[in-house]
């Protein structure tokens, strides 16, 4: 699939929770940035959609990737992996590749994919209403995930093929189930694009602050004083060890 970069201006939160304004972001990555004493900030992150087959992830990430778009349906075999880098006109200086990890959802090639969930640092957990049950086993994924030992991940829960109505019922378990787990929830569909850059860009856009995050961690840990040795001064000579029963 295609590399051009992606240039990711705008963030856009999702409607329902509270929006990452891109002035916002803009300004706490640049303050970030600044406290970064080295220019250039180059980093890659991992990212990987997980769901049941059929929900839609490849067909996501082909939109997001290609700008394409087909009914004919392949099913993915294990694991695909792409690359694509991100720029940030507002932060010359940084530069993300997003590593996209799109898993296949069925049961056989479950013990395969879940060696791939390591070291992810956002997830999208795709479902679509057109299978109601792929809603519930939203928690099963995260589960799943937890158990290879991923725990401080950005969690995305993801409704694919959005473009028409659904049950509004539906519509407000989904929302819950997205809270429950502390997770953004997005409204998406490759059919028609909506919503398809808006998220990958949010997900890149919260990856880099919280690569900086780290960077800067990290600098603060390497600079951190070493504790002073306090030596205490003393005029006269310690007095002679008092003689006991037991000593010389
Ligand atoms: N109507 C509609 N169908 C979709 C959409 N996204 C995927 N599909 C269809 O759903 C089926 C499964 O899609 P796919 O992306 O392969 O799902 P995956 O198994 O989760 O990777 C395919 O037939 C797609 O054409 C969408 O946004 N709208
Ligand atoms: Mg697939």
């Amino acid at each position: 699939m295609a590399k051009q970069p992606r240039i990711v201006d705008l963030i856009p939160g999702p409607s329902g929770i509270p929006r990452d304004v891109t002035g916002e972001w803009a300004a706490e990555a640049n303050t970030l940035l600044t406290q970064l004493s080295s220019g250039e900030q180059e980093y890659t992150s991992k990212m990987i959609l997980l769901g049941d087959a059929f929900v839609g992830k490849t067909s996501l990430v082909q939109r997001y990737l290609e700008d394409f778009w087909t009914e004919n349906y392949k099913a993915t075999i294990g694991v695909s992996f792409y690359t694509r880098p991100v720029i940030f006109p507002r932060l010359p200086s940084c530069k993300l590749t997003l590593a996209i990890w799109d898993t296949a959802g069925q049961e056989r090639f479950r013990s395969l994919t879940s060696a791939y969930y390591r070291d992810s640092s956002a997830v999208i957990i795709a479902f679509s209403f057109d299978r109601e049950n792929s809603i519930t086993q939203t928690f099963e994924w995260l589960k799943q995930l937890r158990a290879e030992g991923v725990r401080d991940c950005l969690i995305f829960v993801v409704a694919c093929k959005m473009e028409s109505d659904v049950d509004e019922n539906l519509q407000r378990r989904a929302r819950e189930v997205a809270q429950e787990m502390g997770a953004e929830y997005w409204e998406t569909s490759a059919k028609t694009g909506l919503n398809v850059n808006a998220l990958f860009d949010r997900v890149a856009a919260c990856l880099l602050k919280r690569s900086l995050r780290e960077s800067l961690e990290d600098m603060r840990q390497q600079q951190l004083p070493v504790a002073p040795v306090i030596l205490r001064r003393t005029n006269h000579p310690p007095p002679p060890p008092k003689k006991t029963c037991c000593s010389g």
